[in-house]
């Protein structure tokens, strides 16, 4: 009854057994409409330091439905990062470092399922089935692909097949809901695009995921050294961005060297004046006034003396994270196992998931 009552919301004005008829019949039905308990997932690549997009992109939120009880998995997902070159070293720090900051940030393990992707086989496991249920146009197309991949003479292929991999990350745990950033909307089209054509065809494996997305401006903070692009951890020139565990002094020399405009004055204008703009909201997302307010407030600074207050806004949110990420990444024996149990947690859903679909799809004999 319960399952009739929501088609029924969702279809709004459309007549019951017209729905059912239509194109996508019973099978839309048993795939769209199991009741699946609400689970949360999101990753993060530790392909660097954590910034302020990452964080008000996505950490803070990911804080926030933990702290509301709901059922999040987190992962820190060290095998979309190796689709661009790393250097073994780094990446093995970056991958303590991204837990102590994602911990630092509020991240309670606790609370919260936090692992390593490359820990879990059965990503890639399922990325392989889903990889042959999806078409090469179909990837071609999607907006960072081709931003990543023009930049390169040689294409790997596993940028190529990267976002099927997040749909992997995602189908298995069979999640409702994934917080994002703007620029992943279509890769979870893509999930649901796949979710919906797995159960097509073989019965309601999987939920079909929902976006979580945030706001249009947290959702991407731009690059203090060129505002018409979003702020990234893997962008060569450091001063692009500001580290959750940036010291004082770098903090307030990035915030003097980022790039504004020949106005002096004040003004929230995101179209004419991006990189101002770009700090306001920073402001605004830290201190929780509007940009209005912080303009009215800040009318008799010129752009260079604002450039100052926003530094120490900045210090002031940033020093309690940098501080207990130095404090974790001194005990690199606790992280190691807070990413192993977290692993061993995710690996017990993901086999159940990987069965169910091995099974479906044919590969286990009976
Ligand atoms: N500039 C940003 N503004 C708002 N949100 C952002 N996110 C990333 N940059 C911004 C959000 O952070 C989450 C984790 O991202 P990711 O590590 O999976 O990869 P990404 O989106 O490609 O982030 P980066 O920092 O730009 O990493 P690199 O340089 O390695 O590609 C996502 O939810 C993302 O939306």
């Amino acid at each position: 009854m319960k399952i009739f009552s929501r088609l029924r919301t969702r279809c709004g004005h459309l007549n019951l057994k017209d729905t059912l008829r239509n194109n996508v019949g019973v099978r839309y039905f048993s795939s769209e409409f199991k009741l699946w308990s609400q689970r949360i997932f999101s990753g993060i690549q530790p392909t660097g330091n954590l910034h302020l997009g990452n964080y008000f992109g996505a950490v803070q939120r990911w804080v926030e439905l933990q702290d509301s009880g709901k059922d999040v998995i987190y992962s820190i997902v060290d095998l979309h990062s190796i689709t661009l070159p790393q250097d073994p070293e780094e990446l093995r720090s970056n991958i303590l470092k991204v837990a102590a900051t994602l911990i630092a940030c509020g991240i309670n393990p606790e609370k919260s399922i936090l692992f390593q992707q490359s820990k879990v086989r059965q990503h890639t496991e399922l990325c392989w089935i889903l990889g042959c249920r999806t078409t090469m146009p179909r990837l071609a197309h999607l907006p960072q692909f081709k931003e990543k991949s023009s930049a390169l003479k040689d294409v790997p292929l596993g940028l190529y097949v990267y976002p099927v991999l997040q749909c992997a990350d995602i189908l298995l745990y069979r999640a409702t809901e994934v917080p994002v950033g703007e620029d992943q909307v279509q890769h979870l089209q893509l999930a649901q695009h796949l979710a919906r054509n797995f159960n097509n065809q073989y019965g309601a494996v999987f939920p079909i995921p929902k976006a979580l997305v945030g706001d249009s401006h947290t959702s991407r903070l731009r690059s203090l050294r060129d505002p018409l692009k979003k702020m990234s951890k893997s962008e060569p020139d450091p001063r692009s961005r500001i580290n959750l565990t940036d010291t004082s002094d770098s903090i307030l020399e990035k915030c003097k060297k980022a790039v504004t405009d020949f106005t002096s004055a004040l003004t929230f204008n995101p179209e004419e004046r991006p990189g101002v703009s770009n700090l306001i909201t920073i402001h605004s997302l830290l201190s929780g006034k509007s940009p209005q307010e912080i303009c009215n407030e800040c009318a008799s600074l010129d752009t260079g003396r604002y450039k100052l207050v926003l530094a120490e806004v900045i210090e002031e949110k940033l020093k309690p994270i940098r501080e207990e990420t130095v404090r974790l990444m001194a005990d690199p024996v606790y992280l190691k196992t807070v990413l192993e149990k977290g692993s061993e947690k995710a690996s017990l859903i993901a086999e159940e998931t990987l069965l169910d679909v091995k099974n479906r799809v044919g590969l286990i004999a009976l």
